[in-house]
């Protein structure tokens, strides 16, 4: 017999249950409530999130769909100009093997596309196709270590975000190196970005030069975050 169907993350939003973004809606307000709100709530909102994501791959968009116009700039730091010869992503933390990976080495990894809607709590969104390498890969020839439960991103104009291990485990995370058929622009993250359709546009970090895996979230926890803006913000 086979098992039953998961219940959809929108018939639990139906039935009231608070799921990551919906504490967000209304709330690129960076008010008090969703800061308190989002403190309070977040180990169970992580766990409830982490069970609704159990669900396997997110369906793609057709490349048809794709809406390079409806694309906004979203930088709130300026536009880094990394150098793709010197570039390298750095993979350390609780890995077994520390990484420097220069563009040809992500480039010799499986290659994987998503079309996926971009949404920004700003009030956009927008279909992009992204081609890249899985971030799950570049964990796994890391040498992930079971201690890990986050992850956090470092980028070139200072951006910081943090991630569940399973979001950033999930076959349709990430770390892009193409937009919409095209080597990625400078402006939308080059050389390297992370694109997920599980999460909202401000989780997806541009210019991304450090990977870090740790067993805890610390006291930052991303550049919006920091500010009020939900933590989880699946999709
Ligand atoms: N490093 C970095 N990453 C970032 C941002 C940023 O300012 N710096 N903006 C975020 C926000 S709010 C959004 S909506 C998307 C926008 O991506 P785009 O500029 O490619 O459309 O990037 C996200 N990643
Ligand atoms: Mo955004």
């Amino acid at each position: 017999m086979s098992p039953p169907p998961p219940v959809s993350r929108r018939r639990l939003l139906g039935l009231g249950v608070a799921g990551g973004s919906s504490l967000v809606l209304g709330g690129c307000a960076l008010n008090g409530f969703s800061e308190a709100v989002g403190g309070a709530t977040q180990p169970l909102n992580e766990r409830l999130e982490a069970l609704l994501q159990g669900r396997g791959p997110v369906p793609q968009f057709r490349p048809d769909q794709v809406d390079p116009e409806a694309l906004l700039i979203n930088s709130f730091n300026g536009t880094p100009r990394l150098d793709p010869l010197h570039y390298r992503l750095r993979v350390e933390g609780l890995v077994s093997r520390p990484l420097r990976l220069d563009l040809a080495a992500l480039g010799a990894q499986p290659q994987h596309r998503v079309i996926m809607r971009h949404v920004c709590v700003e009030g956009w969104s927008a279909i992009v196709a992204w081609s890249g390498v899985r971030l799950a890969d570049v964990l796994t020839l890391a040498g992930l270590s079971p201690l890990g439960g986050y992850v956090e991103i470092e980028s070139a104009d200072q951006y910081f975000e943090t991630w569940d291990l399973a979001s950033a485990l999930h076959p349709q995370t990430l770390l892009a190196t193409a937009m919409n058929g095209a080597p990625l622009p400078v402006a939308n993250g080059a050389p390297l970005r992370l694109a997920t359709p599980i999460k909202l546009g401000y989780k997806l970090s541009k210019w991304v030069t450090g990977l870090r895996v740790v067993a805890t979230l610390g006291v930052r926890r991303g550049t919006w975050e920091d500010q009020g803006y939900e933590w989880f913000a699946g999709l």
